[in-house]
């Protein structure tokens, strides 16, 4: 570790988790490094977990609550959520144990913009940061830190909390050393200024991450990789869904609608998100930037091949295939990646001005272009709204993806109304599914209804979906027609009977 760890003060503070993790109180809020299943700490979940189950044990209370950046892992929040040592949970979380006891009601989940979090922890609107838990890849001598393979909230979480416990991981290459841009130019308003970023790979702040050396109560040593972020092979809904894309794409470059040189591009994460970049790699753009939150494998084939020239994002979420290739090829990519703090990453400011084309999935649309990204049947949490807000309302184009069907033809992702929305109508330009896609820019609600039902609708769906359509039509205000008790009946079919299907 004494490699790592090149600031001499901090060895003295060196000691295992079960130790720091005995420095972490019952009921007290902390911050821990990770987004997207990269970069978050592996060691004192684990500790936190056992001390939890011990104290449990004994009949005494002992739950946290745990700020991150995004999503973790079974390791991080699966081991704690298990171990009933979660009180509450924000702003992201894919874990499926951690689900469970969410929709259970146990965890008090907070389903927030990802690039709200830093901010709403600055203003205080969040409480108090007692610990913060980071992974870095090791210290200077100076005592700065060198950031891990995500970057998330880190900054702020160092900033706001009394106490900082480091974990050093030994396993991710130290040649990651310079990949990462720290901006320190954030301020509380009113005394904020515009974020001097005007391309997608500029770089506007430090390589490293500060830390007050004083509240370094504790150094932990691992050794272990991010979890491995593997997705299936894109099936042929998805490649279908990304081919509609890129012919859109294309079609708009030659309307003179989208600049020759292509915008930058955010893709959420799945098979999707996967297919679209795979299609790309084949597709006519050359040059192509990322502005997105997680670099997956698809953008990494495409800085491979030459066809993107740089990446932007805040956290890479590889498979253990790509991460092998990552670590392999450092050199080439540290030149082309950029991982940022996520209120950078995904700050609107900047997705507005460098005009990002921003792609995610949902969980329904409703026929007027709302959007569910969180919800299952308008209660259960799916994982929380991530940045697809952040980047939806902001970006130069908004596509939200999604298979026209889900569970076996069950359930219709078109819906009369959604049962849950994250994202309104205003912020939704084009929906896509296997059946077609869906340009909503510049119509009115009624006309969009008829344009996502000829487009977007599963055939066993659309005549049922029209019905309701042409009867909202024969009642009620008509500007955004609805038959409000029935609105959200084929949610209620599908609880009753398990089908949508009239
Ligand atoms: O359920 O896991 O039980 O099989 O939802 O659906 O089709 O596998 O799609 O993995 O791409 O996830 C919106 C959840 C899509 C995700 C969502 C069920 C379906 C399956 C997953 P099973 P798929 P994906 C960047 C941007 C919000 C955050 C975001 C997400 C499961 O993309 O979390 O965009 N997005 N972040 O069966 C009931 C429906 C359903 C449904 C699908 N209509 N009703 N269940 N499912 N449609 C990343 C970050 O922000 C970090």
């Amino acid at each position: 570790i004494a490699d790592r760890v090149r600031y001499p003060e901090f060895l003295s503070r060196v000691m295992t988790a079960e130790e720091a993790a005995a420095l972490i109180p019952h009921g007290v809020n902390v911050g821990m490094s990770g987004f997207t299943g990269a970069g978050y700490p592996k060691a004192l979940p684990q500790a936190i977990a056992a001390r939890a189950k011990a104290e449990h044990a004994q009949g005494k209370p002992y739950k946290i609550n745990v700020w991150t950046g995004a999503s973790t892992a079974a390791e991080c929040d699966g081991v704690m959520a298990e171990a009933h040592a979660l009180g509450q949970r924000l702003p992201f979380n894919t874990d499926p144990i951690a689900r469970k006891a969410v929709n259970s009601g146990e965890i008090d989940f907070i389903d927030m913009h990802l690039s709200h979090v830093a901010q709403h922890a600055w203003f205080g609107f969040l409480g108090h940061m007692n610990v913060a838990v980071i992974e870095v890849l090791g210290v200077t001598a100076d005592g700065l830190l060198i950031p891990s393979t995500a970057v998330g909230n880190n900054k702020t979480w160092l900033e706001i909390a009394d106490k900082v416990i480091l974990e050093v991981n030994t396993k991710p290459p130290a040649r990651m050393e310079g990949m990462h841009d720290i901006y320190y130019g954030t301020a509380i308003p009113p005394r904020r200024m515009p974020i001097n970023m005007t391309h997608a790979d500029d770089r506007i702040g430090d390589a490293y991450l500060k830390v007050d050396p004083a509240k370094v109560v504790a150094v932990v040593e691992t050794h272990k990789g991010d979890r491995d972020n593997v997705f299936a092979t894109p099936d042929e809904n998805s490649q279908r869904i990304a081919g509609y894309i890129i012919d859109f794409l294309v079609h708009e470059m030659k309307m003179g609608r989208l600049p020759k040189e292509m915008l930058p591009i955010q893709s959420g994460v799945g098979n999707v998100a996967n297919a679209v970049l795979a299609g790309l790699l084949t597709g006519p753009f050359e040059n192509l930037l990322g502005f997105t939150e997680v670099l997956q494998d698809g953008m990494l084939d495409l800085l491979r091949a030459g066809k993107m020239s740089k990446a932007s994002a805040t956290s890479i979420s590889l498979s253990a295939a790509a991460y092998k290739d990552f670590e392999d090829n450092i050199d080439f990519y540290r030149e082309r990646i950029i991982l940022r703090p996520q209120e950078i990453s995904n700050h609107p400011e900047l997705v507005r001005r460098l005009g990002i084309i921003a792609m995610n999935s949902m969980i329904e649309a409703d026929i007027y272009g709302n959007i569910n990204s969180t919800h299952v049947m308008g209660t259960g949490m799916m994982n929380g709204i991530g940045g697809s807000g952040d980047f939806a309302r902001n970006g130069y184009l908004s596509f939200f993806v999604t298979p026209s069907v889900a569970k076996d033809g069950k359930i219709s992702c078109i819906v009369p109304m959604c049962s849950h929305v994250d994202h309104t109508e205003h912020d939704t330009q084009i929906i896509v599914t296997e059946q077609g896609l869906a340009d909503l820019r510049g119509l009115s609600p009624k006309q969009r209804a008829q344009v996502i039902i000829d487009q977007c609708v599963h055939p066993d769906y659309r005549a049922q979906l029209q019905d309701y359509f042409d009867r909202s039509r024969q009642q009620g205000a008509q500007h955004t027609p609805h038959i409000l008790t029935e609105a959200l009946s084929w949610h209620q079919r599908f609880m009753d009977k398990g089908d949508m299907r009239a």
